[in-house]
């Protein structure tokens, strides 16, 4: 791989960050921190990881509800992303949206969203205002293989290829929308294909590996910023969990979990390195014992917040964004 040693760390480094959260959240929730929902994303984190690898800092992404992972890989910080989870007023909402809704403008994250395919139009609309204002930056709009049936994704994908805007369709397919399999859902088989129908390109990427993601992720920012306008990233996974923390997972057989799990993205990179001497035992130790205190202190940090306080109810609820700002 002809990259520097400390991108491909970093791309490990995050990518074990939201895998470590991930598990950390689900057990903070067995505990008892965290009430609510959590859709956790262990299996998908190089499709987030890869792909906001190759934005850069003053570009934006619309999650989903599977959007731990996007959040991170934006540099979300664990510390207001758990205490969310926790419902504290120290977290990314003040503790009033939860995991479905967590946001952070100034890293130019539109939110998590409760709605299947709902970042979708936001992310067109964003890609709408960066056109007119002649700036050159791009939109991913992250969203899953069901969303691809909604009709939100498909009135924004029109506009968008009508329009050339400036947004990257980056669909997580794992195969399932919530125990509905991709063959009872859709009948194509890659569903990047949707794509010509709107006038722009959609490409295949092996969504388990994130240095492919993050390629097609930057070709497709390429295009997008030199004014020809979107591309659909269809990344193909799979989430190793049910569809929410709880699930009884009856739709699938442990032999295909079995399978996609021999092709984890985060082992499979770790080989990758060790194996190609960009990183050693020490350093591997190194990161994991960085990225465990890191946790440590995000659940401390939650655990020790307030709640809301009850007169604050509507603050942050009607009509306003965080202060106000503008992206
Ligand atoms: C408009 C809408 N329809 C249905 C739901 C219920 N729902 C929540 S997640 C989900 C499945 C989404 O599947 P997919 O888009 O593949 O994302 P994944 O959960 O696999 O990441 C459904 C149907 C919803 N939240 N919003
Ligand atoms: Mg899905």
């Amino acid at each position: 791989m002809s990259y520097s040693t400390s991108f491909l760390i970093d791309l490990y480094r995050r990518m074990l960050l939201v895998r470590r959260f991930e598990m950390r959240a689900i057990h903070e929730r067995r505990a008892g921190l965290i009430p609510g929902f959590i859709h956790s994303c262990v299996g998908q984190e190089a499709t987030a990881v890869g792909a906001c690898a190759a934005l850069e800092s003053s570009d934006v992404i619309a999650s989903t509800h599977r959007g731990h992972g996007h959040l991170i890989a934006k540099g979300g910080e664990p510390r207001y992303m758990m205490a969310e989870l926790a419902a504290r007023s120290t977290g990314y909402c003040g503790g009033k949206g939860g995991s479905l809704h967590m946001t952070d403008f100034d890293l130019g994250i539109l939110g998590a969203n409760g709605i299947v395919a709902g970042g979708i139009p936001m992310a067109v609309g964003a890609a709408l205002a960066f056109q007119q204002r002649g700036e050159r930056r791009v939109v991913v709009a992250f969203f899953g293989d069901g969303a691809v049936n909604e009709g939100a994704f498909h009135e924004a994908a029109n506009l968008a290829g009508l329009w050339k805007l400036p947004v990257i369709f980056f669909c997580e397919n794992n195969l399932y929308g919530e125990g509905t399999p991709q063959h009872k859902q859709a009948p194509v088989a890659d569903l990047s294909v949707r794509a010509a129908g709107y006038g722009f390109p959609g490409v295949v990427v092996d969504g388990n590996d994130v240095v492919a993601v993050y390629e097609a992720t930057l070709a497709a920012a390429a295009r997008a910023r030199s004014g020809d306008g979107p591309t659909f990233v269809e990344g193909k996974t799979y989430r190793h969990f049910g569809h929410y923390e709880g699930d009884p997972m009856v739709y699938r057989t442990k032999e295909e979990i079995e399978a996609w799990k021999q092709r984890d993205p985060i082992v499979s990179f770790h080989h990758r390195l060790l194996d190609e001497g960009v990183a050693n035992k020490d350093d591997f130790a190194a990161i994991d014992a960085d990225v465990q205190a890191l946790l440590d202190e995000a659940v401390t940090f939650a655990a020790a917040s307030p709640k809301p306080a009850p007169d604050t109810v509507l603050e942050g609820v009607y009509g306003e964004t965080h202060g106000g700002r503008v992206f």
